[in-house]
């Protein structure tokens, strides 16, 4: 018996909205966004990741509908779309696109699939870094996974939602954010290598201390224009590398000693982006040895250091999170903070002592509303199963 921590409230919602929309009964799943304590921008260079599926995320209620139609409609943007089951190219209307992006891929790899009617609403703050997206393709997938009968696992489940993203919303992510979505497990995360797909279960045992989000509440415009920038930067740093080294294959193949010794090739631009990847890959199995071992203080240095490469190195940080990490410093009671995600907003994750948190969320709020005239809002997460159908009962 899975114990239930997520809304039971939008559970019900999207049920009776699809009762109510499109007259009959539904099947009904949940898909969650992700956190990540360490391990950033590595996914995409074949490296380590170290993230975990949370209660918060998409509640989607689904079923056939028996005519050439794809009929989506959001709780949220209280919008329905109705598009032809022929129609490949993304539409305007972007929420939209990360399911038929997950339908288009799943039909051109020959799979049966046609008509359906889906009911979705979520309790993610948009554009809080908490990987939305990557939650309502897994929905999407699992559901018509599930109505369908296709028979397809959640690792392949969650390489189409990937899929999605790079074709349908333009953003070439790497695989961890659907990764965990779908394959979250309740009080652990994950220790993902993005090359072979392996993963470990790690329990997330932080004894006194918690996970305490702390949302920036900005998106900066450029953040996925940036994001596929850093992406080739890294692939130009390893075409470099290979004229000397040809047994780098990717950025997680490659040492700081190979950087050093050929650095005269690189602009300081790659150089630093490159180290910060292979920095960050090396603290990723750092973390994960301080979190087996219960070494906490370490765990949360090692956050620090992370943030610190993220900022000056990989330049994908911001004022914001800079600011909000930098206060996480001065307080004995946070033992560690970085931004988390892609970055230029969103969230801050903070190891914090349970028995200071409230004091500790009142004076971020007062420092951030009178640094930059913003309410801070700060989010208690529970590790939590990735995603499943919840009620498959009466989907036809
Ligand atoms: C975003 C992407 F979607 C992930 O694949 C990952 O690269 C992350 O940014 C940075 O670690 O969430």
């Amino acid at each position: 018996m899975i114990e239930m921590h997520y809304s039971k409230k939008l559970n019900e919602e999207v049920q009776q909205k699809f009762k109510e929309h499109y007259g009959k009964d539904c099947g009904l799943l949940f898909s969650p966004g992700r956190i990540n304590i360490i391990g950033e921008h590595t996914d995409y260079n074949s490296g380590f990741v170290m993230p975990g599926a949370i209660d918060k995320g998409i509640h989607c209620a689904f079923a056939k509908n028996n005519l050439n139609s794809i009929r989506m409609y959001s709780l949220d943007f209280d919008q329905e779309l109705i598009i032809s089951t022929d129609h490949t190219e993304p539409v305007a209307t972007q929420w939209a696109n990360y399911i038929l992006g997950v339908f288009a891929i799943l039909r051109d790899k020959k799979l049966k699939v046609s008509g359906f009617d889906m009911v979705f609403g979520g309790d993610i703050p948009i554009g809080s870094g908490l990987s939305s997206s990557a939650a309502l393709e897994n929905a999407a997938g699992f559901a018509l996974n599930q109505l369908f009968d296709l028979q397809l696992n959640s690792v392949t489940l969650a390489k189409v939602g990937q899929q999605a993203e790079h074709e349908y919303a333009g953003v070439r992510c790497g695989i961890m954010d659907q990764f965990a979505s779908a394959l979250g497990k309740e009080d652990h995360v994950l220790q993902l290598d993005c090359q072979s797909l392996e993963f470990e279960y790690i329990p997330a045992h932080f004894g006194e201390y918690e996970i305490i989000l702390f949302n920036s509440k900005v998106k900066h415009s450029l953040a996925e224009s940036e994001y596929n920038m850093r992406r080739a930067t890294c692939e130009e740093g390893v075409q470099l590398l290979q004229k000397f080294f040809p047994q780098v294959k990717s950025l997680r193949d490659a040492t700081l000693e190979m950087l050093e010794q050929e650095k005269h090739e690189f602009s300081s631009e790659t150089l630093n982006c490159c180290s910060y990847v292979i920095e960050e890959n090396e603290r990723v199995s750092q973390a994960s040895e301080a979190l087996r071992k219960g070494q906490l203080q370490k765990l949360g240095s090692l956050l620090f250091a992370s943030h610190q490469g993220l900022s000056e190195k990989y330049r994908v940080s911001c004022d914001e999170l800079d600011f909000l990490v930098d206060l996480a410093a001065v307080y004995p009671t946070i033992i560690g903070a970085r931004m988390m995600g892609g970055g230029f907003g969103g969230c801050t994750i903070n190891l914090v002592k349970k028995a200071a948190k409230e004091n500790i969320i009142h004076d971020f709020q007062k420092a951030y509303r009178a640094k930059f005239q913003i309410e801070l809002e700060s989010y208690e997460v529970r590790l939590s199963k990735g995603t499943h159908i919840i009620n498959s009962q009466n989907y036809e």
